[in-house]
């Protein structure tokens, strides 16, 4: 690096730059913050948020894989990038377009109807203090899989302790991931739900079932703004009155 006063440092890393050391890079180069050394161009780091990273360095997103190449980045589909819906606490809720909403109810709340599949939840009181967990059932047209908060896994009316469960067809597969989350998979129709047993619900939809979805989850379009619509078609800000 040379001392000039006629010429600014040019940095690679506009967004989040290094403090002024008085010096600046020669005719044509820019300052890697990483290398503190002078680079061309096509030699700076990609960033990806606030985060520098090297040619050849990769950053696993939920649906892109994206690669630094000569300082910008290049994208790679995932095969599988399902749609992510989640109810979390008594009153949190993202769409599959990512719409998010906060209401309060102790009522069984529809959150995915798709063909012959239901996904509800609802609130559970807990002694005095309020709510504090949830119940989650999923029916697969008239099989009910029900899981809620200190209670056991309950299929089609019976109580499975290990918490695990395989349809004789392995259509419905119910097991535990992890150290707490269940997880209900039905792999034919593209749906898992992940439930943690406690507050946090989690539902992946294959993009297949595109435009199909109903519920609070909304109708899986890509299209964020129009998640709140009522049964006649014009949108709420309302959710409890989606699907009134
Ligand atoms: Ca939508």
């Amino acid at each position: 690096m040379v001392y000039d006063l006629d010429r600014p440092l040019l940095r690679c890393d506009t967004l989040n730059p290094t403090p002024d050391t008085g010096c600046t890079c020669p005719e044509g180069l820019l300052l890697d913050e990483d290398l503190m050394s002078c680079v061309k161009q096509e030699q700076c780091p990609c960033t990806y948020n606030g985060n520098r990273y090297h040619d050849g360095q990769k950053v696993n997103t939920r649906c892109k894989i994206l690669t630094c190449s000569q300082s910008k980045w290049t994208t790679q589909d995932k095969e599988e990038c399902p749609g992510i819906c989640s109810a979390i606490g008594d009153s949190s809720y993202t769409t599959f377009d990512g719409k998010m909403f906060s209401f309060t109810t102790t009522c069984e709340q529809s959150l995915l109807a798709l063909g012959s599949v239901l996904v509800t939840q609802q609130n559970l009181h807990c002694g005095t203090s309020g709510l504090c967990g949830k119940k989650v059932v999923v029916s697969v047209g008239a099989m009910k899989i029900e899981l809620a908060k200190g209670m056991d896994l309950k299929v089609g009316g019976v109580v499975f302790p290990d918490g695990n469960y395989r349809s004789a067809d392995n259509k419905v597969v119910v097991r535990i991931v992890g150290n707490y989350n269940t997880e209900i998979d039905l792999r034919d129709v593209g749906l898992r739900v992940v439930f943690d047993m406690s507050n946090a619900l989690h539902i992946y939809l294959d993009e297949k079932n595109k435009e199909e979805t109903s519920g609070l989850c909304g109708n899986y379009d890509d299209d964020i703004l129009d998640d709140m619509k009522m049964r006649d078609g014009s949108i709420t800000a309302n959710p409890q009155l989606i699907y009134q």
